[in-house]
């Protein structure tokens, strides 16, 4: 590797990208971004590749995560956007927790729940649904250990339950939804005990979740990962939405389908139309009128952006590994450690004429198969707008110089727009010069930032979108004109809205939320979710159902967290938890090193075990990559299986075997030898 000036690094690319689409096309030309980006970082890549390049190849790691949820939203209620906010939590009376380890990875919004239940912990109930027994099952009055990607069959069954027991909100389901009598129809031979039994946990469990569910108040359902990354995910999100519409459990303080982002800015991602089949301001690729409307905004040709959805983050991948894909830019992820069978990934990374990557760190899985490395400032060193899960759009102030020559994403993209003969659409002065045109984009859209700028947000704090103009206060929930009085049933008072009964209420936002849901006749939509399994089950040669997932100590792929000693002390390796049942077959017990191997390859880490985790499954963190060793990554073995809509990546379950790590037991019997004669010793 050799360095080079910045000037030389754009025109480089600038040229590759040009000389690649004119032997190959555009669509031989991709981009993998990510949900850390501000708001203005993905903005301008979106309009360089999709408007000026011409490809819809745009995807980001937001695939591996939130693919599920938008599609649920949107397929539901006509558009996406969670419509509660945090603020919520502090009226909701039963917090419905399903595929989420809130304690270790939403810790701020777990402790609000806390300090909710701690309040009145006679009347506000929680529910956990998770295969293991998470930190976040500490709190659960309810805990369901179910078996790993059956929540479609729970959430049905649950949905059922609320009908037969005369908990459907009758009047909301007339006047504001379709689909209700199909759904019935389509559920009438569900027998709970049958549903159970897929999940293998108890009916009375399952009755009683459906009890606390029908007689709350407000419900706030929260879901993150275990719902969505599953070749079932958009059925799942489906299937949590359809509860809160039949108990009209949506657009009332208290209430709502929640489902969470991980990313700092997954959530502005969407807006801004970051992903492969989205444009900017909710608006989608396959849709004439949204393909015009921002040609014309972008000042470019009709018939320029392509009418087709691009490439989906694994098929991107595996596109590239076939040699399709000519050049690719990688930018604020790290896809050698976190996308599913990374055999292919890396298969990719050698096959590709250019990689271009940006990065805060190097070396890093990906970085190390760089063409051109090019340093990003990060946060902190830049200023950017970010969107959280509940709407609300913060302005973060450069506090620190970027080290060494690192530039703001948005900045070198724009460089480099500039570079291949577009400088009259990419050169902005500032971060804020790029966001106040995205605003424009938003007009009139579910999503409206067009009253939010810059500086509003420096001087007025964050606020919750909708803002359809400079002077509207930001919106506290979405759909709350649905309710004459959106305030729940009983005249609880803990529902006043001046109260602020943990003081981490910040909004000024306004009740007028949408009268209406974003469809053609303004109501929603009940789906009939169909439960399918993941698809790979286990049988004799791989008996086992691995789920992967986080630790509270790391983030991601550890490029930072991973260099904090302290963060490490909780796990120096990757391990695996494996049920006491599962182990003394295996003869493992707590501290041997195994090997886990699936259909795809194979992983080493050092065994827990613990009745933590349900008989036949198994968890591991995902966070090691191969440069910890080439059996650290755990996404060795998982399978690149996605959901037909969503396109997301079932990186919740695969079959797996798991035995003593080959030469293992030597190690172990030295061990025991050692502390034998030790013991004799004494
Ligand atoms: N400490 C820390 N916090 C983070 C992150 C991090 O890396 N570290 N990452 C952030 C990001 S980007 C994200 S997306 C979020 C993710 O946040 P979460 O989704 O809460 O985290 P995960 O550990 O991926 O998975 C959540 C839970 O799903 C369970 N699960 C597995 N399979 C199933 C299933 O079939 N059904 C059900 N119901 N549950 C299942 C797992 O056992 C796990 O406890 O966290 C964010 N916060
Ligand atoms: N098996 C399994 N795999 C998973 C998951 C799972 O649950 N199980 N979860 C998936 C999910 S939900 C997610 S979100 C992904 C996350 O996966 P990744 O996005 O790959 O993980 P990160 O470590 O967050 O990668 C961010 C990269 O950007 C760099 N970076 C930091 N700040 C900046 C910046 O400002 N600019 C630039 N250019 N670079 C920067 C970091 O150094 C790091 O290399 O993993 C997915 N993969
Ligand atoms: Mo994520």
């Amino acid at each position: 590797m050799r360095s080079v000036t910045w000037e030389e690094a754009t025109e480089h690319i600038a040229a590759e990208f040009k000389r690649i689409v004119e032997e190959h096309g555009p669509d031989a030309v991709a981009f993998y971004g990510s949900g850390q980006f501000t708001t203005e970082d993905y903005y301008v890549a979106n309009k360089l590749l999709k408007g000026f390049i011409g490809t819809n190849n745009f995807d980001a790691n937001s695939r591996l995560c939130m693919a599920s949820a938008v599609a649920g939203y949107v397929s539901a209620l006509g558009s996406d956007g969670p419509p509660p906010a945090y603020e919520d939590i502090d009226h909701a009376d039963c917090f419905f927790l399903i595929g989420s380890n809130m304690a270790d990875c939403h810790p701020v919004l777990f402790n609000r729940i806390k300090r909710r239940k701690k309040r009145d912990p006679e009347n506000v109930k929680v529910i956990v649904v998770d295969p293991r027994e998470t930190s976040t099952a500490a709190i659960a009055d309810l805990f369901l250990p179910l078996r790993p990607g059956s929540d479609v069959v729970l959430l049905n069954g649950m949905m059922r339950l609320l009908s037969d027991t005369g908990k459907i909100d009758r009047e909301f389901v007339d006047e504001h939804t379709n689909g209700f009598e199909e759904l019935m129809q389509a559920s009438s031979h569900v027998s709970t005990a049958a549903a159970a039994k897929v999940c293998g946990i108890s009916e009375s469990d399952l009755i009683q979740a459906a009890r606390i569910f029908g007689g709350a108040n407000g419900v706030l359902s929260f879901w993150s990962m275990g719902l969505n990354q599953s070749v079932n995910g958009v059925a799942k999100n489906q299937a949590v939405i359809n509860l809160h519409l039949a108990t009209g459990q949506i657009g009332r303080p208290g209430s709502g389908p929640f489902s969470l982002t991980g990313q700092p800015n997954a959530m502005g991602g969407r807006e801004v139309g970051g992903l492969s089949h989205l444009l900017p301001g909710y608006r989608t690729v396959t849709n004439a009128v949204h393909r015009q409307e921002v040609e014309q905004f972008w000042g470019i040709p009709e018939g320029r952006i392509a009418e087709r959805p691009g490439l989906a983050a694994v098929d991107m991948f595996e596109a590239a590994a076939r040699g399709e894909i000519k050049a690719m830019w990688i930018m604020c992820t790290n896809p050698v450690v976190s996308m599913p069978n990374i055999d292919v990934v890396e298969r990719a990374m050698e096959r590709l004429e250019l990689l271009v990557v940006t990065d805060a760190y190097h070396p890093t899985d990906t970085t190390q198969y760089a063409h051109v490395l090019l340093p990003a400032a990060q946060w902190s060193e830049r200023d950017g707008v970010m969107t959280n899960s509940e709407r609300r759009i913060t302005y973060l102030p450069r506090m620190v110089d970027p080290v060494g020559q690192a530039k703001p994403d948005w900045q070198i993209l724009a460089g480099v727009g500039a570079a291949m003969g577009f400088a009259h659409a990419f050169s902005y002065e500032s971060a804020g010069q790029v966001f106040d045109e995205f605003t424009q984009l938003t007009r009139g859209r579910v999503c409206d930032y067009s009253g939010v700028s810059v500086r509003r947000l420096q001087s007025e704090g964050p606020l919750q979108w909708p803002v359809p103009h400079d002077d509207h206060p930001g919106t506290v929930r979405l759909y709350s004109g649905l309710h004459i009085d959106p305030y729940p049933k009983s005249d609880n008072k803990q529902f006043s809205r001046d109260e602020s009964p943990t003081g981490t209420t910040t909004s000024a936002g306004t009740e007028g939320g949408a009268t209406v849901f974003a469809t053609a006749d303004g109501k929603a939509t009940f789906h009939t979710p169909v439960f399918v399994p993941p698809a790979e089950l286990p049988n004799r040669k791989y008996p086992l159902l691995l789920t992967t997932g986080r630790l509270r100590n790391q983030w991601h792929t550890m490029t930072r967290t991973g260099k904090s000693d302290s963060l490490l002390k909780g796990a120096r390796q990757p391990y695996l938890e494996i049920h006491p049942v599962d182990a003394v077959r295996r003869q493992i017990e707590s501290g041997d090193v195994v090997e886990i191997r699936s259909r795809r390859g194979r992983v080493w880490a050092e065994a827990r075990v613990t009745e933590k985790i349900r008989e036949g499954a198994c968890f591991m963190p995902f966070h090691w990559g191969r440069l910890a060793g080439p059996y650290s990554a755990a996404n060795n073995v998982t399978l690149a299986e996605v959901d037909p809509v969503s396109k997301e990546p079932e990186l919740k379950a695969c079959a797996v075997e798991v035995r003593l790590r080959p030469g293992y037991e030597a190690i172990r019997a030295s061990k025991l030898f050692q502390r034998l004669t030790e013991a004799v010793k004494k």
